[in-house]
């Protein structure tokens, strides 16, 4: 027990920290992507790393014997290891992708002193789960929760001209109060487990990859800098209108402000001065989805901030992209720019062989392409946030995003304490800062369904959601839901209702001729107690790519098939109404932790872990593409 209060304690409660800096006024400020410019350069390290864990009894002999001030090779035995990537399938050892607790990677670089002017961030996109970073053996920064950037200046600790080394250190242990949430528990019977034998407990259905998951960013700003940029846009008839505030950090007052508003083709449409200011653009091009509007799908101004002291000249120029566009909810439509969208969607999971949840371009780009192939405008990050690149493609091609956080699984009592209340709204405000300003994002969804049918659900949900809506007042915002409309306390305060349903998987399993009647009469309940419009944000059933059975049977393509086409019956029906949405569960196999109803992970893919279609995805593919031409009962 010692052992478990003090491995759970240093793992987690150590260096509890929020990335996101606030201004006097407590607005966020900060976390704007790393770009290149005239002011600015970035260097990547990612690559081949040292890598080694902490697998001493304690999990805590890594900090005792001070990993951190030398370099990991003088420690132990490093295999080199890929960043970014997820660590557990790299290797065949079975410790190494099972492991519970702090591993450690290291790398050199050198920097010459081309740099010797500037201010020298180290950024980390995502590492699972709470990260400490060490620059040539000197703290720089720590950061609690995967899935998001963190960044410390460290100019000071670097050795320009010379040698330096960067160390991370990485723990993947989930408690009742991380996002997601999840238990340690220690088995004590000595009969059967030796001794100080823990297993960690997820609350999630997947696998709880670990490591350095994005790029690992070196950037540079000058001295005097931007820091951030709000871009909220409007539509007046055919103009757009587009508010900006720009912050800026460092030594010295900026001195002069010049911000342009440049189209596509490189045209500035607009102009100002001023740090904080509101520019129309006569006859825009409004963001619109590629199932919109194919002309203008995806379209994406810049918004070139250069600032200038006139003393020195320009000081430092940033290009934040962005997109003219509105989003709203009715009783019983979701509007953008004020036409009814319906989203055609699916659910993915960052997830693929080998690399797990690491950023691989290749993978984005299929990704991508089958998107557009399914006919898919629109899909959720299950269940947290992806990678920037992930949705700068989004942004860029025309796909609606639901912008999800890491809140999935929140079920037990424990997981509603004030301690996660508060961690939760600090990686919405961390979310909210990295995505603010990308177009195709039109609802944030706080959690996954969490037990919103216990009363702890109410109150936590009200502050979380109110919490949300305090930081942006442009988009909807809503959480998944999986009770019943009847039982819960939380859906009264989304403004849009989100529910997954599994009849004949979860209930009835075989029974696809209940699936019309089930779900028609559910839905019903909902829009008819909340006057929300609803999307099923999940329907789907496993099925083994290559298994046939006619009669269809559970497992075989044919009943995916025939269960997806069920679902689709009553959404047609729905759509004339209040369903503003269908999104199956899942866009591809993923990997899940061991279990006697998981075969090698959750295979509700419409396509296959390799990205390869099912007779379900040609399904899909043949009613989104009917959709897009309008050849079934018109949207609403
Ligand atoms: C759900 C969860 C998702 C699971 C899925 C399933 O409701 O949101 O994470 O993977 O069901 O397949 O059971």
């Amino acid at each position: 027990m010692e052992i478990s209060i003090r491995f759970t304690c240093f793992s987690l409660c150590l260096h509890v920290f929020s990335n996101v800096c606030f201004k006097s006024n407590g607005k966020p400020v900060g976390m704007l992507y790393p770009r290149d410019s005239e002011s600015r350069s970035l260097r990547h390290l990612d690559g081949m790393w040292n890598f080694i864990i902490d697998d001493s009894a304690t999990r805590n002999e890594s900090f005792v014997n001070q990993w951190y001030s030398n370099r990991l090779s003088k420690v132990g035995d490093v295999i080199p290891m890929p960043v970014p990537a997820s660590y557990n399938d790299i290797t065949t050892s079975k410790l190494v992708r099972d492991f519970v607790g702090w591993a450690w990677y290291d790398r050199s670089f050198y920097l010459d002193n081309a740099w010797s002017n500037e201010r020298i961030v180290l950024r980390i996109d995502s590492a699972h789960y709470n990260a400490i970073v060490w620059v040539n053996g000197q703290e720089a920064m720590s950061h609690e929760g995967g899935h998001l950037p963190f960044e410390a200046e460290v100019t000071q600790m670097l050795h320009l001209n010379g040698e330096n080394y960067v160390t991370v250190a990485i723990n993947n242990t989930l408690s009742p109060t991380t996002l997601p949430p999840g238990a340690i528990q220690y088995k004590t019977d000595p009969e059967k487990y030796p001794s100080g034998y823990f297993v960690q407990n997820l609350q999630m259905d997947f696998f709880n990859y670990a490591g350095i998951h994005r790029h690992v960013t070196l950037y540079t700003t000058p001295k005097t800098y931007i820091e951030d940029i709000d871009i909220i846009t409007d539509i007046q008839g055919n103009d757009g209108i587009v508010n900006f505030v720009i912050y800026s950090g460092g030594q010295a007052d900026l001195i002069n402000m010049k911000v342009e508003v440049v189209d596509k083709e490189n045209h500035v449409v607009a102009t100002s001065n001023k740090y904080k200011d509101t520019v129309k653009i006569g006859d825009a091009n409004f963001w619109w989805p590629y199932t919109m509007n194919y002309s203008s799908s995806g379209y994406l101004y810049t918004l070139k901030v250069t600032v200038t002291d006139v003393s020195r000249g320009t000081v430092d120029v940033y290009r934040q992209p962005f997109g003219i566009r509105i989003v709203r909810v009715t009783n019983t439509s979701l509007m953008i720019n004020e036409q009814p969208f319906y989203c055609q969607g699916v659910n993915k999971h960052e997830d693929s062989d080998i690399r797990g949840k690491g950023l691989d371009y290749a993978l984005i780009a299929r990704d991508f392409s089958m998107l557009k192939w399914l006919g898919v405008n629109c899909f959720r990050t299950s269940h947290y946030p992806y990678a920037e690149e992930i949705m700068d493609q989004a942004d860029q091609q025309g796909i609606v995003v639901i912008d999800e956080s890491p809140g999935v699984g929140i079920s037990n009592e424990d997981n509603f304490s004030n301690k996660s209340l508060k961690h939760h709204k600090a990686v919405m405000t961390e979310m909210y800062q990295r995505d603010k300003n990308r177009p195709s994002v039109i609802l944030w969804s706080v959690a996954n369904e969490p037990a919103s049918n216990k009363a702890a659900a109410g109150p936590y949900f009200k502050e979380v959601i109110e919490h949300v809506r305090s930081l942006d007042t442009t988009r909807p915002v809503t959480f998944v839901c999986n009770q019943d409309y009847n039982t819960d306390v939380a859906v009264q305060y989304v403004d849009i209702i989100l529910v997954n349903r599994y009849y004949a998987w979860y209930s009835d399993v075989g029974h696809t001729e209940l699936i019309q009647l089930q779900l028609e009469n559910d839905l019903r309940h909902w829009y008819q107690t909340f006057s929300m419009p609803v999307i099923v944000s999940e329907y789907g059933a496993d099925t083994i790519a290559g298994f046939h059975q006619e009669p269809s049977f559970v497992f075989t393509e044919e009943y995916q098939r025939e269960f997806l086409h069920e679902y689709h019956k009553a959404f047609d029906k729905l759509r004339a109404e209040f369903l503003v949405g269908e999104m199956p569960w899942n866009f591809a196999d993923f990997m899940t932790v061991q279990g006697i109803t998981r075969v090698v992970g959750n295979k509700k893919g419409l396509l296959t872990r390799q990205r390869q279609p099912k007779m379900s995805g040609h399904l899909i593919r043949d009613r989104y593409t009917r959709m897009i031409n309008g050849d079934t009962c018109s949207l609403k």
